[in-house]
């Protein structure tokens, strides 16, 4: 995988990114043509890319195939790709390998007895939106096709590791941390193979053993708990991170852990004992010129951003983002809020209530997990954003998911972001209260907000949650950069949201119950003409930098605000 770090020394890996060949698939015909065993003619594309950014394809939605040809010395392959927008349909070949469905989650195949020489992979990517997909036509960004992150193939040899989790319990006093590893192992031969298996973090060897596997047998193995010793903990002030490493005598995983306890109690939220209110921004992966195959070198930039504004979190709005992103949050220290893309008003209840989506975001979960486990920057899952929580299988369907998280995602708290605080009816699978609300922007004036927050403290109260931390999850204002005026009522200049900000963030900082707040949004994003009039240019532009990453008005204030509440200053 594309990480900060080699995450192999021993195993073969072969990155698939570069020139592949590329043919438009309008009338849906490749599969009774039968492009898989070949393109009938093509085009030249550099993967990963999205297609919505090439001239001809701005606004194209359906199917486009994909060739490669890779050489390999033959044996088991493991074929990984980081996210292909939405459907996936793999061949090798010419034999169909399968599906997988979701724009932003990693997924692999293994084929055993490729033989040496040359392979013909084909991709066909289909961004097509339907009733049952995740995210629904009606979504606040652009829906982009291609291969937008990184694809490669390896050679597997003998017992592989295909994941592994490092689990961890802190002592009540955080000084002691016992540790166990959870392995999924694989035999890539056609015969018994046994091997001496090690697990380490840092110096110290946690785990050494012989493990006998069947030819190609999956496995789960969990190690032994022992105590790690002399370590420090992760923190925002001190990101330290450890090498986690498994080998057998063939193959190899290298992943970064780091100890840290997240809580929420008391109306509080408390990062290794200590009270941590959040400063943060909303971020999309997104770039005009680069869609959704956002480069890692623009990644570092926002970060950089990121930090200088003074946030000490940030929202991955609203599906998972690259994982070498968060292995930069992991280095700088900085608090992450994962989740998937169900979004808003798309979802009515028939949408909610039909079993294949329910059961698509019930994946994406796990896949979220699943990569994504060892990461100690990410201290928040979302379950989903601004579905109406009134529709009895909204519940359903929060039950459903934070079941999940706290069963396979470790320490972290669980939320949605809920567009209706007065009348959530599901609060109770929810660590922390999160709520996007857009007082002064649509409609009514920055007073507004006053009114809201004194009602919604009269609110908690009353339904007796107010035992849980308040994050305002989303606010904002739009303004179309360049665009000032001497009157700061006026609404798109810059002006206008630089004021709505500094309102907000002063009155936030000063409400005892809310412990934390994300701007919606760190930088402008493309999205539907059809969304809204409101929708200038067909971006939102609620961004405090443009799409280009230029800073409007309201970066300046957000830096200053943000940088003297980290200080205590207001
Ligand atoms: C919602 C939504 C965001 C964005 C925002 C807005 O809160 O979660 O994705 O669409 O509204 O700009 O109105």
């Amino acid at each position: 995988m594309k990480r900060l770090f080699d995450d192999h020394k021993k195993r073969n890996v072969t990155e698939l990114s570069g020139a592949w060949k590329f043919l438009v698939d309008s009338e849906n015909k490749g599969i009774e043509e039968k492009w898989y065993l070949g393109l009938p003619k093509g085009e030249t594309v550099i993967v990963p890319s999205v297609w919505n950014n090439e001239l001809s394809m701005l606004n194209y939605e359906g199917t486009i195939w994909y060739e490669k040809t890779f050489f390999s010395d033959g044996g088991t392959l493991l074929l990984e790709f980081e996210s292909v927008m939405t459907r996936a349909d793999i061949w090798l070949d010419g034999k169909y390998l399968g599906n997988h469905y979701g724009a932003f989650s990693q997924f692999e195949f293994i084929v055993n007895d490729a033989s040496c020489g040359n392979h013909l992979l084909i991709v066909r990517a289909d961004s097509t939106v339907d009733k049952q997909s995740i995210p629904q036509k009606k979504v606040d960004w652009f829906n982009y096709g291609g291969i937008a992150r990184d694809c490669y193939v390896s050679s597997l040899k003998g017992i592989c590791i295909l994941s592994a989790h490092l689990k961890y319990e802190l002592s009540c006093d955080l000084k002691r941390v016992s540790i166990w590893a959870d392995l999924e192992l694989y035999n890539a031969e056609n015969g018994e193979v046994s091997t001496e298996l090690s697990a380490f973090v840092g110096n110290m060897e946690i785990y050494n053993g012989i493990v006998t596997l069947k030819g190609y047998e999956k496995t789960n193995l969990l190690t032994p708990v022992c105590e790690f010793e002399d370590f420090e903990l992760w923190s925002t002030e001190n990101p330290k991170l450890y090498d986690f490493i498994v080998k057998t005598e063939s193959d190899d995983l290298i992943d970064r852990v780091g100890f840290r306890k997240i809580e929420a109690k008391d109306g509080k939220i408390y990062l290794n004992h200590k009270e941590t209110e959040l400063y943060g921004v909303n971020r999309h992966e997104e770039h005009p010129d680069w869609g959704f195959a956002f480069p890692a070198k623009l990644m570092k930039r926002d970060l950089d951003l990121i930090c200088d504004l003074g946030c000490n979190t940030v929202r991955g709005a609203h599906y998972p983002q690259s994982r070498i992103l968060i292995d930069m949050l992991d280095e700088r220290g900085l608090l992450f809020w994962s989740e998937i893309p169900i979004w808003g008003g798309g979802f009515d209840d028939t949408v909610l209530g039909d079993d294949v989506v329910v059961n698509r975001g019930l994946e994406m979960h796990r896949e979220m997990t699943k990569y994504y486990y060892n990461h100690p920057s990410i201290i928040i899952w979302g379950m989903h954003n601004e579905i109406y929580t009134l529709y009895p299988c909204t519940k359903a369907i929060s039950e459903k998911y934070s079941k999940l998280l706290r069963e396979k995602g470790g320490n972290r708290l669980i939320t949605h972001a809920a567009a209706f605080p007065f009348e959530d009816d599901s609060l109770e699978y929810d660590d922390i209260i999160c709520i996007n609300m857009y007082k002064g922007w649509y409609g009514g004036d920055f007073s507004e907000w006053d009114k809201f927050v004194a009602d919604f403290d009269a609110h908690r109260k009353k339904i007796g949650q107010e035992g849980k931390a308040v994050i305002i999850s989303e606010f904002g204002a739009g303004a179309l950069a360049g665009f000032h005026s001497y009157f700061d009522t006026v609404r798109w200049s810059e002006e206008y949201q630089s004021d709505l900000l500094e309102y907000c963030l002063k009155l936030f900082n000063k409400t005892d119950y809310i412990k934390g707040f994300y701007i919606w949004q760190f930088a402008n994003i493309r999205t539907y003409p059809e969304m809204d009039l409101n929708r200038i240019r067909c971006f939102n532009n609620k961004g405090i930098l443009d799409e280009y990453r230029n800073p409007k008005s309201a970066y300046f204030k957000v830096r200053e605000l943000y940088n003297k509440f980290k200080k205590r200053e207001c």
